[in-house]
């Protein structure tokens, strides 16, 4: 079977959605480049470009990975072009054709960053997820991690992102060429305002007049983004042929509902993002507080307590009357009262629109791919909650819940002999060879964990009797559950 690719696409003409600008004479440069090119990024931020290069401009994507050949040993052979299937009571496609090129940072240094450094390019997006951003728990670049070391101690190729951007900002302070715009599209609280320190930070280790400029140069907005986006699956590549007739390498899907928020001090020249249903608002934070409180952290939730009833996926678990009735008072008494809404938002109708959304048959979202890398989303989705309601006085009973199930999923993993996929895993392993089972013991060795607990966290005797309770309580309520 013939594959997708720019020779092919015309054949689908009247089929489905095309990118008419990739069969047009003058096709759009490259003007932005994107780090992480992964599912997410490829159901959301392309898609939403896809949609400003229909009214034109400059802006396709040079899509980076730091390291994994995977997407681009995928895409390039179809000129980057790739499939988006919409799941919702139809399946409805769609071919993304904003990507252009896919670069692999490890093995491609001098193309990547020839395209950093280019003046065309004005923006960097980000997907990195919240490891990539290699902070501390208070937030801040964290300058003894290995790989911030790494790159601040050597002269040759960064294997961080932050070293990357910092190294391409030199050569175009150097050249005299303005900063690109950096916005990160990670469920980070004020990714904007911490992507932007942390590359401050990094860069005034090495050179403070650089430092000084970007200070007064570089914009990094803070965005909100949100579409709920399972792992590529045998389904969908088999439906994805069969619907366009060709052979696509790396379909992506994702839900009908798609949402991006973006700090309205974007450069005036920008892709015609608005247009595409982009929201520029004055201030993000409201809405950034908004998701990861009552998406992320219910997810979060449900991964590790789903997982720990043995459930499978979001929609598995959302079945279990129980888990959603207790889901739902966590959201009600603990999550709604710590944050003020955007005023355009009506926090009620959002979180029952979200429940809903966790509740679409259509999708297949495993709690797995929820679950990794908890030591890097707890602290953006549960611990915020946590601290303001200590401050306020506030209930963080269900909260804690959310913890204890944390550390129980981490147990029964190793126990059970599967991979845990965290960059802490060695520090996790650690606690879970020293646990008893016993609460008292178990729960200040996962609260000495200090890349995740602040101290004005771990210190704090109600909070830890909080989460000890707790740890006890889902430890007894599981084992009941499981045998009846
Ligand atoms: C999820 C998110 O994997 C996860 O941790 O909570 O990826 C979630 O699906 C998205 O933020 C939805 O926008």
């Amino acid at each position: 079977m013939e594959h997708l690719s720019n020779r092919t696409l015309a054949s689908l003409d009247g089929k489905l959605p095309l990118p008419a600008y990739r069969l047009a004479e003058v096709k759009p440069q490259i003007g932005i480049v994107h780090l992480g090119p992964g599912a997410f990024f490829r159901g959301h931020q392309a898609f939403y470009t896809e949609q400003a290069l229909q009214h034109g401009g400059d802006w396709a994507i040079s899509a980076v990975s730091m390291r994994s050949a995977d997407v681009s040993q995928a895409l390039m052979p179809q000129d980057g072009l790739y499939t988006l299937a919409v799941l919702d009571s139809k399946t409805s496609y769609q071919i993304i054709g904003s990507v252009q090129e896919v670069l692999i940072a490890s093995e491609q240094y001098a193309a990547v960053f020839a395209r950093l450094t280019a003046p065309s390019t004005r923006y960097v997006t980000m997907t990195i997820t919240e490891k990539g951003y290699c902070l501390n728990a208070a937030g801040e670049l964290d300058l003894q991690h290995p790989q911030i070391q790494q790159d601040l101690n050597g002269n040759s190729q960064a294997v961080t992102a932050i070293g990357l951007l910092a190294s391409a900002l030199a050569a175009r302070y150097q050249a005299n060429v303005a900063p690109f715009c950096v916005i990160s599209c990670d469920n980070l609280t004020d990714n904007g305002r911490k992507l932007r320190r942390a590359l401050i930070s990094y860069t005034l280790q090495k050179n403070p007049a650089l430092a000084n400029w970007l200070e007064q140069q570089l914009i990094c907005p803070c965005t909100m983004v949100d579409s709920i986006t399972p792992a590529t699956d045998e389904t969908l590549r088999i439906n994805v042929t069969k619907e366009i007739g060709l052979q696509d390498n790396w379909p992506i899907k994702r839900e009908a509902f798609v949402q991006w928020v973006i700090e309205d001090i974007l450069p005036s020249e920008r892709p015609a993002w608005q247009q595409a249903g982009v929201i520029y608002a004055a201030d993000v934070s409201a809405f950034e507080k908004a998701k990861l409180r009552l998406l992320n952290a219910p997810h979060s939730t449900l991964a590790y307590t789903g997982y720990l009833l043995g459930y499978e996926t979001v929609y598995d678990a959302m079945q279990d009357q129980q888990l959603v009735a207790q889901l739902k008072q966590m959201v009600t008494v603990e999550i709604i009262p710590s944050f003020i809404a955007p005023s355009e938002l009506d926090v009620n109708q959002y979180s029952t629109a979200i429940f809903a959304r966790f509740c679409n048959p259509a999708i297949r979202h495993l709690l797995a791919q929820i679950a990794w890398d908890g030591s890097q989303k707890i602290p953006m989705r549960i611990l915020p909650v946590i601290k303001d309601n200590l401050a306020a006085g506030r209930d963080i009973q269900l909260l804690s819940s959310c913890l204890a199930a944390w550390f129980l999923f981490i147990r029964r993993r190793v126990s059970e002999g599967e991979k845990l996929i965290d960059p802490l895993v060695d520090n996790l392993l650690e606690v879970v060879s020293q646990c008893t089972g016993i609460a008292n013991h178990d729960v200040p060795l996962f609260l000495a964990l200090d890349r995740v607990f602040p101290t004005e966290l771990s210190l704090n005797e109600a909070f830890s009797a909080a989460v000890k309770a707790a740890y006890q309580d889902l430890t007894i309520y599981v084992a009941r559950r499981l045998s009846g």
